[in-house]
């Protein structure tokens, strides 16, 4: 089912990202109407984009009002356009329940889809990440949220117990990004200073992937000279009054410091 599932996610990504030249990704949150109104919908701003992204994120709520069928046969027509697919369901739960979600979205087709750390390694996410890269699924995991009160959790001082010293919540989620192998971590758009310290932790191994710009008050610009990978947009496109060329000017600045 999937875009091309002999290459790891993070290599397709990047792969689309350099063939249409572009860092964006195309955030679907709609779920409004009947499921073939949505999927429809879905379809038409993909088509409108598609030159200009290097992915398509879906929103929970999209998925679960088009219904799994119908579903399955929106990413296959995404996957026509050569875009790998995201889901965005930030599972936290216990190993089972992680990994059955995790199967039942790489059934349904996606490449990709968003873990919260908070849930940790054994017990947790273990069976997730290893049930995705065994099917070369991709696995992004939060960092940093955009919205404001992510500072309550994200950016609260955490003290390690091995050496006691304090530090931000969201370097430890950075650290661990790196150490369980994370095809990419999301890192708001609106806070360019935390983006630039992920990087320091996360160097090139992990792309960061902010959400944030526009509607949310993030800046394109600051972010990718801090260091975002791909920027995930969602209604400074759905919403333009036309989101063709909404992401084609996203998609330029997107990439003005690889030139
Ligand atoms: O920290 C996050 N912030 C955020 O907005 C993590 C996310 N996954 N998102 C998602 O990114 C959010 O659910 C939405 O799908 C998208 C941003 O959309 P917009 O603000 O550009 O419309």
């Amino acid at each position: 089912l999937r875009q091309n599932s002999q290459k790891p996610f993070k290599e397709r990504i990047l792969e689309t990202s350099r063939s249409n030249n572009t860092r964006v990704v195309l955030a679907l949150d709609i779920h409004d109407g009947r499921p073939l109104d949505i999927s429809g919908h879905a379809i038409d701003l993909v088509k409108q984009t598609c030159d200009s992204i290097c992915a398509v994120k879906f929103g929970r709520q999209t998925i679960l009002s088009i219904g799994p069928d119908e579903s399955i046969e929106l990413l296959r027509q995404v996957h026509d356009y050569g875009l790998p697919t995201i889901i965005d369901d930030k599972l936290n739960d216990i190993d089972e329940t992680n990994e059955a979600i995790t199967r039942t979205y790489s059934g349904l087709g996606f490449d990709a889809l968003t873990v919260n750390p908070f849930a940790g390694w054994e017990g947790g996410l273990e069976s997730t990440f290893t049930f995705a890269h065994e099917h070369l699924m991709g696995v992004i995991a939060l960092v940093y949220m955009s919205h404001p009160a992510a500072s309550e959790g994200y950016g609260q001082q955490v003290i390690r117990k091995e050496s006691k010293e304090r530090i931000p919540q969201f370097e430890v989620f950075a650290k661990k990004a790196v150490e369980w192998h994370a095809d990419g971590a999301v890192v708001g758009a609106t806070r360019p200073d935390i983006i630039q310290r992920a990087k320091e932790i996360m160097g090139k191994t992990v792309p960061i992937f902010s959400p944030g710009v526009g509607t949310q008050g993030g800046d394109l610009g600051r972010s990718l000279k801090a260091g975002t990978d791909y920027f995930i947009i969602g209604r400074s496109i759905t919403k333009a009054q036309s989101p063709g060329k909404a992401a084609q000017e996203f998609a330029r600045a997107s990439v003005l410091l690889d030139a």
